[in-house]
């Protein structure tokens, strides 16, 4: 029997949103979605304001989708420029650095004259509205002023995680064209270095990234690098140089914001692509009311600006929204697994959102590290990035929520640009490990494999009728590739790559992706990746990647790798296609388990059969189903004895 939390008193008495009020928005959201979301649209500042809101069609031989297409704005003007009357002086940052006795406070005064310096040094080096600027930051204030910057002047920025490998970065710049790099010279985590800059010069060598004019580079660490002159400069001795006004770009509503690239079921990641209008309305309406923010909370999101929660819950909702948001360098164990809280109570944190394999982590420590520190300033927490266990859930409102604050279990993705299911704190009561219901102006609608839509109480896949103005625009690039990956599976609705059950309260359950994507500490890997990272190696003939349970990461990488005839299969080389896929993509990658396949099990068209090395990854030796239409069954008995979970 699942639990059930109703709605805390504090929230149903004062809470943004009550049940009633949900209930009445949510039908007129998805009764007139225009009507809704021309209200929404004006909590922005338009330098044109719209006319126009909603043109859809998800019919593939026709696919667009804009909104509020014949306004225009600047992103940085509504994060920063609008609140400077009211909330000048009112801190917009408090970075809290690897180093628990680095931290500072950056007000939307400072934040505005810097991200006006910077927007005038992108222009001093020729970048123009439209270009594309890569930025390979650590988590420190620059990133966000970085970020604002390009918006100011109408640069598309595309973020690489600083976690990432060369090849990884050297492949965005390759398929988005970057002019300009944006790097520091190294980044700190847990005391220890991540060399960025020798990164940046590593990908720079490789093909198709000499569309790079200029690599600015933050100094963070001090640390020794390469400076190569003229395409290397460093960025405070070029930004002192900088007025600190600067007259913001007037972008329509669909100019290109920035690319995300995130992974797919097949190829290379592919540059997710979201746009001003509408994202910047859905990012920080979703921040206002799934947050139930407050002029005088303390937000802090704890991902990193490499993945979408970071661009749209860390930066641009909280900033839209004149918010404070607590950016923070380190990881969550060190200098101890009390990390968090202690930033907690430093910073008088009321709201708190995370990461499911942040808290089974953290949960595997006890509750003294969360004891011994006071959080008596939370009044909310949140979830985020794959399915949350209801033991997580649980650990998580009692020990670290001292069973007072709601939890907001947010579901979303990179292609979504804002949260969709999702509790609100004052209108839903709570089931742990559900994300519970539909975000206004969100249709979710659950199908079997073939389409057919089902009703009531029903498990199947994912999909969405409708569009929502956080809604990704295309595949940079590529825009078949979007419309084929999104739109033709179930014609006429957005296929979300997610499972999802819901019961007979109308509750969603998602169980997870039902593609060869695989979630990893939240992160999203696509199997293709990793396959092609091992083949990469010049002693393996195949390989095949699944998940595996994992019970602090959610899912671990499982490969099967057969070798190139002649090779030994030795502990050794184990280990350095091991360390290799860390190399090639970035250590997120490391596969948790790397099994010796003689031979895969594969169709006799030659397709690999994934489901049952998912039974064989996952201990479940007696549930690989019908396995006859393999070419050659054998396989999979000495995959079977072979196993390396049991
Ligand atoms: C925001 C983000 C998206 C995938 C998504 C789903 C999983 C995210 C979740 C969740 C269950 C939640 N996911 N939030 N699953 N409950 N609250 O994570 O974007 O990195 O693109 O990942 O993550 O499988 O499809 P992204």
């Amino acid at each position: 029997m699942t639990k059930l939390h109703p709605v805390p008193d504090t929230f149903a008495a004062h809470a943004r949103i009550d049940r009633a009020q949900y209930e009445t928005a949510y039908a007129e959201s998805v009764k007139d979605p225009a009507a809704f979301w021309d209200r929404i649209g004006r909590r922005l500042d338009w330098i044109t304001p719209y006319t126009q809101v909603k043109d859809v069609s998800y019919d593939a031989r026709d696919l667009h989708i804009r909104w509020y297409y014949d306004g225009e704005l600047n992103v940085s003007a509504n994060c920063l420029d609008r609140h400077l009357a009211a909330r000048g002086d009112k801190t917009a940052i408090i970075w809290e650095g690897d180093d628990p006795a680095e931290s500072r406070r950056v007000s939307y005064r400072e934040l505005h004259a810097e991200v006006c310096k910077a927007a005038n040094l992108l222009t001093s080096l020729g970048i123009r509205k439209d270009d594309r600027v890569a930025i390979y930051l650590p988590m420190i204030p620059e990133a966000a002023v970085a970020m604002l910057a390009c918006t100011r002047i109408g640069a598309i920025h595309t973020i690489v995680f600083a976690g990432f490998s060369p090849d990884s970065l050297a492949s965005r710049i390759a398929d988005s064209q970057c002019k300009l790099v944006i790097t520091a010279d190294e980044g700190l985590r847990g005391k220890k270095k991540v060399p960025l800059k020798a990164n940046v010069d590593e990908a720079l060598k490789r093909p198709n990234t000499n569309s790079v004019e200029t690599v600015l580079v933050v100094r963070r660490t001090g640390g020794a690098i390469d400076m190569q002159v003229p395409r290397d400069r460093w960025w405070h001795a070029l930004l002192a140089d900088q007025p600190a006004t600067h007259a913001p770009v007037a972008c329509e509503a669909e100019h290109p914001l920035f690319i995300l690239y995130t992974s797919g079921s097949t190829g290379t990641p592919k540059g997710v692509l979201h746009t001003t209008g509408g994202y910047l309305v859905y990012a920080s309406f979703t921040h206002e009311a799934v947050f139930d923010l407050r002029e005088d909370d303390v937000y802090w999101c704890t991902a990193d600006i490499g993945w979408v929660t970071g661009h749209s819950y860390l930066i641009y909702g909280p900033l839209a929204n004149g918010a404070t948001t607590v950016m923070f360098e380190g990881v969550p164990n060190f200098p101890d697994s009390s990390r968090f809280w202690q930033v907690v109570d430093k910073h008088k944190v009321t709201l708190f959102y995370t990461a499911p394999t942040a808290i089974r982590a953290l949960m595997r420590e006890g509750e003294d590290p969360v004891r011994k520190t006071s959080r008596a300033s939370l009044r909310l927490l949140g979830s985020v990035g794959e399915p949350i266990n209801p033991e997580a859930w649980e650990w998580y409102y009692r020990v670290v929520g001292d069973s007072r604050c709601p939890i907001v279990d947010t579901w979303w993705q990179t292609e979504t640009g804002g949260i969709l299911i999702t509790p609100l704190p004052g209108a839903t009561d709570l089931k742990p490990g559900s994300a519970t219901l539909p975000f206004f102006g969100i249709t979710p609608q659950i199908v079997d494999a073939n389409g057919a839509v089902l009703e009531g109480a029903a498990e199947g896949n994912l999909v969405l009728t409708d569009s929502w103005p956080g809604q990704m625009r295309t595949v940079y690039g590529d825009h078949q590739r979007f419309i084929d990956t999104y739109f033709r599976t179930y014609p006429g609705t957005y296929f979300t790559g997610d499972g999802a059950r819901r019961d007979e309260d109308g509750y969603y359950w998602i169980t997870g992706r039902v593609d060869d994507v695989i979630n990893v500490s939240g992160h999203r890997l696509g199997t293709a990746e990793v396959e092609s990272a091992l083949v990469a190696h010049p002693q393996v003939a195949e390989a095949a990647v699944v998940g595996c349970p994992h019970d602090i990461k959610g899912q671990g990488i499982y490969a099967y790798v057969t070798l190139k005839t002649g090779v030994e299969p030795t502990d050794a080389l184990r280990k350095e296609l091991v360390a290799w896929v860390r190399k090639e993509i970035g250590p997120i990658a490391t596969p948790d388990h790397l099994q010796w396949a003689p031979g895969l099990p594969k169709t006799r068209s030659g397709k690999i059969m994934r489901r049952i090395l998912r039974k064989i990854a996952e201990n479940q030796p007696d549930a690989l189903g019908d396995t006859s239409t393999l070419a050659d069954p054998s396989v999979v008995a000495n995959l079977v004895n072979e196993r390396l979970v049991r």
